[in-house]
């Protein structure tokens, strides 16, 4: 079944899905087989690759093995065109809707467009958006566009609705890697509800409750990065 199939039938069964996202600038492709040992037998039903300043060479490597040692879907979650390999099961082929800086709402796009010509990659068009969590985030810094206010909830559902209506396959509502704040759940609630694609939230999100809430909330696929980071038994432990 191909990952979108697979999300958006979870989607309509209101079962819950949990990502962690691999940064490749700070993990090496050694180090796959140790992280993946400790999602075995945890919730955790997709990894995604990216992070927001990665150039390195290594990440068809660090992809290839982390799909081997994990079994999992494996989704590049680029932080630039260029963070592109055949590697992968698919891509989140962002654009940042919240901003208004036209290099990430389709030039990216534009440059990675020749690299997803001929590709096999599965591509997932993907509405991102940007919520304002207590200070500057990086997502923040590197695409140099201003977040969503995070008591506005109306103004995220409908910019969240207009990617919908574009032809975006999947919202993902972001806080920030390390955010202070996770997405206010509230938002979480009154996007889901406008929307008819699966949801995607992550963001400063560090607890199994928070994790459940955000599901409870409407989001059908949480992502948690920093938590995992800063403790490999993060998982195992829920
Ligand atoms: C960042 O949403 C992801 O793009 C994960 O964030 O690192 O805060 O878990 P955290």
């Amino acid at each position: 079944m191909k990952v979108y199939d697979s999300l958006f039938t979870a989607y309509q069964n209101q079962q819950p899905l949990l990502a962690v996202l691999i940064d490749p600038e700070k993990t090496q492709p050694e180090q796959a087989v140790a992280l993946c040992a400790q999602l075995k037998e945890t919730p955790v039903t997709h990894l995604l690759v990216g992070g927001s300043t990665f150039q390195g060479p290594h990440l068809a490597a660090l992809v290839l093995q982390l799909k081997k040692a994990s079994g999992l879907p494996v989704l590049l979650f680029p932080g630039d065109y260029a963070q592109i390999t055949e590697a992968a099961d698919g891509i989140l082929f962002l654009s940042l809707l919240s901003g208004r800086n036209p290099e990430y709402l389709i030039e990216q796009q534009v440059k990675a467009a020749p690299l997803l010509h001929h590709s096999n990659l599965e591509i997932l068009p993907t509405g991102y958006l940007l919520i304002e969590s207590g200070a500057e985030t990086a997502v923040q810094r590197v695409s140099g566009t201003l977040p969503l206010a995070r008591n506005n909830f109306q103004h995220a559902a409908m910019t969240a609705l207009a990617g919908q209506l574009l032809g975006k396959k999947l919202i993902y509502l972001e806080a920030g890697s390390g955010a202070q704040h996770a997405v206010p759940l509230e938002m979480i609630t009154t996007v889901a509800q406008t929307l008819a694609i699966p949801l995607i939230v992550g963001g400063g999100i560090r607890s199994m409750a928070q994790i459940q809430a955000a599901h409870q909330a409407g989001a059908t696929l949480v992502v948690i990065g920093t938590a995992f980071e800063e403790n490999p038994h993060f998982f195992s432990a829920l």
